[in-house]
């Protein structure tokens, strides 16, 4: 299917853009978008208090954490987090555009059961997205994030759940074009389940294909969003645990059947993986790739950048200068695989 020819408008210059200023360099983003009830879930385990306080505390630590600017290029947040501000009455889209990181904002609504389709979900969060965006621009949010979720198991994920999940993800992306805010469109794959690592890459295609197709036909500028996929992996209780080297080879061939070369830039989701390996998997994907590929590959990392700041920080102001560290440590380590140029050996948990 044809995509429509979008003209250069102003609005369509400012997504190609920011959307390239995303991806430039070695730098990559931080998704600090976790909705309250996942930060909640985390600080639990912490034995961190699941307050409106904590989470302001725990994103400041993050937005004023020394030298962040020089490693991210954008910090995707939480609509309660947009609206708040640092102890010193600065908002964090001011905080973190001062440092040179682009604001970002998460505007799904979660992923909710697909009626019909047990075990799947479909994201919501399409009812008055209008005039949400029109709301975020104004609070400096520059680009936005929208996450599908794709459930692999007996018999999933079906062709109507992807198909669903797709349509929302270009309609949303098409919704935020619109407004000149660059749509990062998330179709992750869990690697929840003990699916092969060949299972995940033919479903990881299906969804991709599709999720294309939805965005042509919905008339989305391509140059003026960002992919943000799960890597190709085998489940996370599948026996067999390919190589690093493999799992780069898997996702790189998957994406390169499947990604148009206008899309500027890939960055990935960590989905649960270790620190660690998502650095050395991004890192052998830029090694042994870099130079063939028509985007840039870059990260997108929760978890795999937040959890040892996270566990160091515990919720205890003695830890924050620690737990910054550490944040900046794992992005420091992701900026390096962008590169190529990750130490492994360096890296490995002591
Ligand atoms: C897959 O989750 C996204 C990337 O995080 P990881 O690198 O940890 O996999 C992440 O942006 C996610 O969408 C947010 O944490 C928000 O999730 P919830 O479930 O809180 O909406």
């Amino acid at each position: 299917m044809p995509g429509r020819e979008v003209p250069r408008s102003m609005t369509a210059q400012t997504l190609i853009d920011t959307a390239q200023a995303l991806v430039a360099g070695d730098k990559g983003l931080l998704a600090m978008d976790e909705s309250n009830a996942t930060c909640n879930k985390r600080f639990a385990a912490l034995g961190i208090p699941q307050t409106a306080d904590a989470r302001r505390d725990w994103r400041e630590l993050i937005v004023t954490a020394p030298s962040l600017g020089a490693c991210i290029s954008g910090a995707i947040l939480f609509d309660e987090t947009l609206r708040q501000q640092t102890k010193t009455g600065t908002p964090f889209a001011k905080a973190l555009a001062d440092v040179g990181i682009i604001p970002g904002i998460k505007v799904d609504t979660g992923a909710k059961p697909l009626a019909g389709h047990p075990g799947e979900t479909v994201t919501e969060g399409l009812d008055g997205l209008r005039e949400r965006l029109a709301e975020y621009a104004g609070m400096g949010a520059r680009f936005a994030k929208w996450r599908g979720v794709i459930t692999p198991g007996a018999g999933l994920p079906s062709r109507a759940c992807i198909e669903v999940n797709a349509h929302a993800l270009a309609r949303y992306a098409a919704l935020c074009q619109e407004v000149g805010i660059v749509p990062i469109v998330e179709p992750e794959v869990l690697m929840e389940g003990d699916h092969s690592l060949a299972r995940c890459k033919e479903i990881t295609e299906e969804v991709l294909d599709v999720v294309f197709v939805q965005l042509r036909s919905q008339g989305v500028l391509l140059e003026g969003l960002l992919l943000k996929p799960n890597m190709v992996l085998p489940g996370q209780a599948c026996p067999t645990q390919e190589t690093v080297d493999e799992v780069a080879d898997a996702t790189m061939s998957c994406l390169l059947r499947t990604v148009p070369a206008a899309v500027p830039g890939v960055a990935f989701l960590s989905g649960g993986q270790s620190a660690q390996l998502a650095s050395a998997r991004l890192n052998a994907m830029n090694l042994r790739f870099k130079s063939q590929l028509p985007w840039a590959l870059a990260f997108s990392y929760s978890r795999a950048v937040q959890q040892p700041a996270l566990d160091a920080w515990k919720g205890d102001t003695a830890n924050v200068a620690s737990a910054q560290k550490a944040l900046v440590h794992r992005a420091r380590c992701n900026q390096a695989a962008r590169r190529g140029d990750y130490d492994a050996m360096a890296d490995a948990p002591k």
